[in-house]
């Protein structure tokens, strides 16, 4: 291969993780320190790693190694720090043309700053005055629906919903999240089928299934710490089946560096038995696939069927009108492969199917998650020891935040309960989500935009349209803890809020605080910090949020800042508000904390009318998942050296990529087909109906993808990104499968 891209041949995990891991503890400058951070991770008295909403196993066990989750927690436990003295170095303007990564390196916020337009700089303000001008600017708008609210996933469930609180007593359900990026499909085509938006699996599952299926999800770089269960469930014969384009060598083979012999043998151990490298997109019809292959082969669970489902023959009605030549070109992959799989779900007495963004971030997102259920449902494989749906979460807390209520549709009997505790009528009117903001904020040049956390100005597509809304916005205030590019790219008036972190001890009248978050299986648990706070100016986010509401709504019989003088306080609302949460406070203090029920675990149907329900979806027509000759599918991906738009560095090890983010990874037979050779320079220009975006300087790298299939990393190519190419109904932007030509570099590489 060529341009420096070798591919990476030892198992994921080993010694490389450790030394990576060594490496961000010393670029973070807490070599010594750190290492005593990381060992209160994910322990009954630590704090909840920040890296990602994998479970913990059990809380007991002694520390869990994470590659990645040691980046996470010394990114946030760095000792460098971007004080006032560095504002005062730079303008705005300058830091607008540095790199995310140079950004984020800058450190730890240390105190609030307003933007001066006079200077072109941010200066200190205190932080009354930042409240002062918050309320001030909030309450001059004549409609509480031209103010925005975004969160992203690491808030706490208190945070979160005091947040809530405060903007529906405001008045509105602008509520968009990081989730409409992430897991939306999920959240909208679960319930519909079996009455829950979340997974039905805990990790006691994976110690008996017989298969596990995963889709479209990169856990040696992502989720890490899933490696150590996909470990133990293949050493005990599970079968383990991979469908990604991508051969990513973390689903490959895994040396747990817990374990001495794999870490000193470079063995490891090998992972998926069954590894399909399928076109970018094609998982509707490869599901599809499996599922014909199952009815055809007679091997549908009839007893569960009748017992408990509904609609089964519009399913298989559509599923054998489908042709295999569709399902095969729709694919990409053979008839015989998808037989294959299927037989492997036909053997397996109890089956777990996994996604991640690969399945969510597509126009058809909806209908391949519905697919990927009908195919557990078809084998009873929902409410079974061993086996369910698994669809992989991100951020920490994402899952809490929905169950808080930062949702910007709530269900009635949500909005009811929160109104009768708190004596209020909360708003009904849907909300904006992530894409429906951008519009507004582009629409009305007197938006507030209010973010509490995450990187709204990278981490959404169309980055120019973006961008131009965020600028065209009266206030834009980002509660953060860490310098980005939501910051350089602000509205009229812009404040930086800095804020504790998950690391760090959060004291207040009442002693010393714990919050809580939710996993992706639906544990909640407690988390607190024990190093000092990064500096003495931060406040805690649910400080942060009691001052705005405070300062904005002096009419509130809410008592703001008497709740966050004791976090048990906010806790004892939320038991009365949010189902599931009763006795919140003493259930939260057992180790581990406790699990939310979910009803299809328990094969309770009864919230949708008392059957789970298939429901069948149709191909796209074979001439739309082929598209013109000239014409590539972008997928965009992470590297193994970021946390979405925090970019650690640049070497994405497993892939054999170092020193550069700007590569496009394609198909051999693609660079000859375009009279294309590796290692030149190309610029990336999406196809879309409104003219052409372009994401400039890429260089090739040959890889083993299948043809007509790119990919490369996101947040550099979400200018390529159309804001109307989402997923139907979930309106998840479709950013891994975006149409694109390629054309040889017009320009040296631009700014950020
Ligand atoms: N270290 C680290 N950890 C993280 C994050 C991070 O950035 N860094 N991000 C966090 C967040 S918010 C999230 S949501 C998760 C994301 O975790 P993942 O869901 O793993 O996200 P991605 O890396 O975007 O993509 C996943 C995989 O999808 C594959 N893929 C691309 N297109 C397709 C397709 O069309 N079909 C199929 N079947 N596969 C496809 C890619 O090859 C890749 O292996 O991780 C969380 N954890
Ligand atoms: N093209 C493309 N676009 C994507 C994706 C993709 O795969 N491809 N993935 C999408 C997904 S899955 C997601 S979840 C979104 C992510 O979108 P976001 O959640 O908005 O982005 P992050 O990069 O996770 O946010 C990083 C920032 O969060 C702040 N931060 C970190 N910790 C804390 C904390 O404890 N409190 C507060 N208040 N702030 C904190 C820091 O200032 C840091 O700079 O991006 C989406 N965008
Ligand atoms: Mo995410």
């Amino acid at each position: 291969m060529d341009s420096g891209n070798k591919p990476y041949d030892k198992p994921a995990g080993g010694i490389d993780a450790l030394a990576s891991s060594v490496r961000a503890l010393r670029k973070q400058g807490i070599l010594g320190k750190g290492a005593k951070t990381m060992l209160r991770a994910n322990q009954p008295h630590g704090f909840d790693c920040p890296g990602c909403a994998w479970p913990d196993r059990n809380p007991h066990s002694t520390f869990q190694f994470c590659e990645n989750g040691v980046k996470a927690v010394a990114a946030e436990a760095t000792a460098r720090r971007a004080t006032a003295a560095f504002f005062a170095a730079h303008t705005v303007s300058e830091l607008a043309t540095w790199s995310d990564m140079e950004l984020e390196d800058q450190g730890r916020l240390t105190e609030p700053m307003r933007y001066d337009a006079g200077s072109d700089r941010y200066l200190p303000l205190s932080w009354d005055d930042a409240f002062a001008l918050i309320a001030r600017e909030l309450q001059a708008l004549d409609d509480p629906d031209r103010a925005i609210f975004y969160t992203s996933g690491r808030t706490s469930n208190e945070a979160a919903f005091l947040y809530q609180l405060f903007v529906r007593q405001f008045g509105t359900n602008n509520f968009p999240d990081c989730s409409n990026m992430c897991h939306e499909p999920t959240s909208q085509a679960m319930p519909e089928q079996i009455g829950v938006g979340k997974g039905t699996v805990t990790l006691a599952d994976f110690e008996q299934a017989q298969a596990i299926f995963i889709f479209g999800q990169n856990p040696g770089t992502n989720h890490p710490r899933m490696l150590g269960e996909l470990r133990e469930a293949a050493r005990r014969g599970c079968r383990i089946v991979v469908f990604n384009p991508l051969r990513e060598r973390g689903l490959e083979r895994f040396a747990d560096p817990k374990h001495p012999v794999e870490l000193l043998t470079g063995k490891g151990t090998a992972l998926a038995s069954h590894y399909y490298t399928l076109r970018v997109g094609g998982d509707l019809a490869a599901v599809n696939g499996l599922i014909k292959a199952v009815l055809e082969a007679g091997a549908e669970d009839r007893q569960f069927i009748h017992e408990h489902c509904r609609d089964f023959e519009q399913l298989a009605d559509a599923v054998s009108a489908m042709s295999w030549r569709d399902i095969e070109q729709g694919s990409g992959l053979t008839e015989a492969e998808l037989r294959e799989a299927a037989q492997v779900y036909i053997d397996s007495p109890a089956t777990i199917v996994c996604w991640g963004m690969g399945i969510t971030q597509h126009r058809r997102s909806v209908a391949t998650i519905q697919s990927l259920v009908n195919l557990l449902l078809l084998r009873g494989n929902i409410g079974r020891p061993g086996a369910g749906a698994c669809p992989v979460r991100g951020h920490s807390n994402v899952q809490g935040d929905r169950t808080m209520g930062i949702n910007e549709k709530p269900a009635a009997a949500f909005l009811d309960r929160l109104g009768s505790e708190f004596g209020f009528e909360p708003p009904h009117r849907h909300g904006h989500d992530t894409i429906a903001a951008i519009e507004a904020m582009a629409a009305d040049p007197g938006t507030v935009f209010i973010a509490m956390g995450g990187n709204f100005a990278a981490a959404t597509p169309d980055s120019a349209r973006t961008q131009a809304a965020l600028r065209n916005c009266a206030l834009t205030v980002q509660i953060s803890t860490k310098l980005n590019r939501s910051h350089v790219v602000h509205g009229r008036e812009a404040l930086i809020l800095p804020c504790l972190g998950r690391t760090e001890i959060d004291m207040q009248a009442g002693g010393m605080q714990a919050v809580t978050v939710e996993d992706s299986m639906s544990m909640v648990h407690r988390s607190a910090g024990m190093n000092p706070p990064a500096s003495p100016y931060l406040l805690s986010e649910p400080v942060i949020v009691a001052r705005m509401a405070a300062a904005t709504l002096p009419d509130s019989r809410v008592p703001w800042l008497w709740l966050v003088e004791d976090y048990d306080r906010i806790r004892e609302h939320i038991g009365h508000v949010v189902a599931g949460f009763e006795d919140f406070n003493a259930r939260v203090c057992a180790p581990g904390g406790f699990h939310l029920r979910n009803a299809a675990r328990e094969r309770d149907w009864s919230g949708i009318g008392g059957r789970a329900r298939f429901i069948a979806h149709a191909l796209d027509p074979a001439d739309a998942s082929m598209p013109a000759p000239d014409l590539l599918t972008l997928t965009t991906i992470r590297s193994h050296d970021q946390y979405n738009t925090t970019v650690y560095g640049l070497r994405d090890r497993y892939r054999g990529i170092d020193g550069e983010r700007r590569v496009l990874f394609i198909a051999a037979a693609d660079l000859a087909r375009l009279d294309l050779v590796a290692g030149q320079q190309v610029d990336i220009v999406s196809v879309w109906d409104d003219g052409e975006r372009v994401a400039p300087s890429f260089k090739l790298v040959e890889y083993d993808i299948p043809a007509g299939c790119v990919a490369a990393y996101y947040p550099e190519t979400n200018v390529l990104v159309p804001l109307g190419h989402h997923a139907d109904r979930a309106r998840t932007p479709a950013s891994k499968s975006i149409p694109v030509r390629l054309r040889a570099a017009t320009d040296a590489v631009a700014a950020p």
